[in-house]
């Protein structure tokens, strides 16, 4: 690994978003503060009345970004974030901190002199469940407590939508207007989420809080039905990578535009290491696929894994703080023979991994056996399960054969045997599906799993574009997120092609994050319309600003609208260069209404009079269209 930077070069994004602040809510059970983003808005210049304005309120949002672009917080990767919730986890008073790392593998990178230079400095002994203990949020929830946890997702769920009626006045009726939904059985509270109704949604299972109990520095998210649709970007480096601060200014600018979960998909040799910087540095949830470190353990030969070998990864890895495992146990001997007249086979990393080890042995996928061996592990640190879908379809042909659905009944048995044991667990599903296949993803999925939150990779809808398949998986995403998937894990540019560099993990992520929206909005989500709402209204007054800092992605709204208008008093003018001042619908509107203002009648009526009287002109003019 080469750490080498140009001089003056900064690693890690920090810039605060335009027009935004960060703002901390109070709990009222527990002494929390939840981080949100404020985007302050213009004033509304009221028409033929020059010099009058109107103030607008400013509008709240969901901000992943955690302390990154809070100006006040000082960042040293060095040091790692902030431990949030360190005390929250101590004073429940079931966990223990360790005298040593419980992994050999752990162990042995540890006390090995020649990676001095690669580790982070200000590693913490490892926190584990006191025996007998079982630490996972389900574990509490189905006790009865609503923890910290718990009550710092409902603040962060609602984004402060309480204070509307009373920030909006006389807005509020045209600016809180939101369509009814179709939520396919969804059942969101309507008015606002309680730390009550988080407990309940995580006790039976449809919601799951992925929080390790060694990865305090995260901020408390949760992936269910019931809630905003969320998305998890891969990250991972490859035999060719850069540096660590590359890696973690990787999750850094993923979280900046809006991962709610990262993915450490990282190979090759120090993946160890790059695991304790990322995780020590990051404030969303991570989640591994740990059979892939696993294998690299066995030199890449999959027919040498062991259980033992495996094992030890887990323990390696949720005491460094991964917060879910992916875990491949439904890809079944049996299986595996359905696959064989598929175009494209397993494309699972993780299945076609244990698909060698079946075949090999001959023998049942040890993580199937070992399943309950597993729950063990998981409770002790509250590792959340991510069920793989190792024989998910990897083509539009495959989409919905025997081998996927056999599969997610085997998840739905695997689900219920982690229920038993008070461990969260989400279920990861397909893949390439066409549109008219999607929606029975879904009804099997909740059919055989119990609620248990789905997790998709798209679904891409068709297979013929390379290159661009963050759409052809955005259109599937956005379809399954509004039938009731949970969580939409996104897939780049790159996908298919290589590795995804810092322009395909942003534009991965912004193409997720209209996937998702649009889900909320189709589904009816309390108060998600209202961003939509404020942008709409900004756009229609040209504030242009307003509209630029509105936006998911304000710096390309801004640099597209630079590109042929970049005076300052562009930025204000009514109209922009696609239609030109004569030719803006908006402007056009807005003299109709300014006109009905004048005369006071009403719009409709203003309509029909002005056109009576560009009619009486054209006739005037002598009825000459070309004059
Ligand atoms: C999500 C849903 N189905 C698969 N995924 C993600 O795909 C999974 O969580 C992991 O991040 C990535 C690669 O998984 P495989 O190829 O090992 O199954
Ligand atoms: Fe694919």
């Amino acid at each position: 690994m080469k750490t080498e930077k140009q001089p003056g070069e900064q690693t890690i994004s920090r810039a605060p978003f335009p027009a935004s602040k960060k703002i901390f809510v109070k709990g009222q059970i527990h002494e929390i503060e939840v981080a949100m983003r404020e985007v302050s808005l213009s004033d509304t210049q009221l028409h033929g009345r020059f010099g009058e304005t109107e103030p607008n309120a400013p509008v709240t949002l969901y901000d992943t970004s955690g302390p990154y672009t809070d100006t006040s917080v000082e960042i040293d990767i060095k040091k790692g974030l902030s431990r949030l919730r360190k005390t929250w986890i101590f004073d429940r008073g079931d966990v223990e901190q360790l005298d040593h790392i419980s992994s050999d593998y752990g162990n042995q990178r540890a006390n090995d002199e020649k990676l001095d230079h690669l580790r982070f400095a200000h590693i913490s002994k490892p926190f584990r469940a006191k025996k007998g203990q079982n630490v996972s949020q389900m574990h509490y929830a189905r006790k009865g407590i609503i923890t910290p946890e718990m009550e710092y997702i409902a603040i962060r769920e609602n984004q402060r939508a309480d204070l509307l009626k009373e920030q909006l006045n006389g807005q509020y009726e045209v600016m809180s207007h939101q369509h009814p939904g179709q939520s396919f059985g969804a059942l969101t509270p309507t008015g606002y989420i309680t730390p009550e109704f988080v407990r309940q949604e995580v006790a039976a299972g449809r919601a799951v809080i992925p929080a390790n109990i060694n990865h305090p520095e995260l901020e408390p998210m949760i992936i269910g039905r019931n809630f905003l649709v969320k998305i998890n970007a891969n990250i991972g480096n490859s035999a060719v990578t850069s540096s660590i601060e590359e890696e973690v200014e990787k999750a850094v600018w993923a979280c900046r535009w809006g991962a709610d979960t990262i993915m450490d998909l990282s190979t090759g040799k120090n993946i160890h290491e790059t695991r304790e910087w990322i995780i020590r540095n990051s404030p969303v949830p991570i989640g591994t696929v740990p059979i892939y470190q696993a294998l690299e353990k066995v030199n890449g030969k999959a027919e040498d894994l062991t259980w033992e070998i495996f094992r030890d990864t887990l323990i390696e890895q949720a005491e460094q703080g991964v917060d879910y495992f992916t875990i491949h146990a439904g890809v079944l001997l049996r299986y595996v023979p359905l696959t064989a007249k598929r175009i494209t086979g397993i494309v699972s990393r993780g299945g076609s991994i244990m698909a060698k080890w079946c075949l090999a042995h001959h023998k049942e996928n040890f993580l199937y056996t070992h399943f309950e061996d597993i729950c063990e592990i998981m409770k002790a640190y509250d590792v959340s399960f991510s069920l793989g879908d190792g024989l998910r379809p990897g083509c539009i042909a495959d989409a919905n054969d025997a081998a996927q659905f056999g599969e997610l009944e085997t998840l739905g048995e695997l689900t219920k045997i982690a229920w038993k044991h008070d461990i969260q667990t989400i279920i990861e599903g397909p893949g390439h599906v066409p549109m008219h296949l999607i929606k029975a993803n879904m009804d099997k999925q909740l059919e055989h799993c119990s609620e248990a939150p789905f997790y998709t990779l798209g679904p891409l809808t068709t297979d013929i574009a390379p290159g661009y398949d963050h759409i052809t998986s955005a259109i599937g995403a956005a379809m399954i997120g509004w039938f009731g998937t949970a969580m939409l894990c996104y897939v780049t540019p790159k996908e298919h092609l290589g590795l995804p560099n810092k322009k395909d993990v942003k534009d991965g992520v912004i193409t997720y994050k209209i996937a998702a929206h649009a889900a909320d909005l189709a589904k009816g989500h309390p108060g998600a319309q209202y961003r939509d709402n404020a942008l709409s209204k900004a756009r229609f007054e040209f504030r242009w600003e307003d509209q630029f800092n509105l936006s998911l992605d304000p710096d390309t709204a801004k640099e597209f609208h630079d590109e042929t208008l970049p005076a300052d008093g562009a930025k204000i003018a009514h109209f922009c260069s696609m239609c030109g001042p004569n030719f803006c619908s908006m402007k056009i509107t807005q003299d109709v209404r300014a006109y009905a203002d004048k005369q006071g009648v009403d719009a409709q009526e203003a309509l029909l009079k002005g056109m009576e009287e560009k009619s009486a002109e054209f006739l005037n003019k002598g009825s000459e269209i070309y004059l």
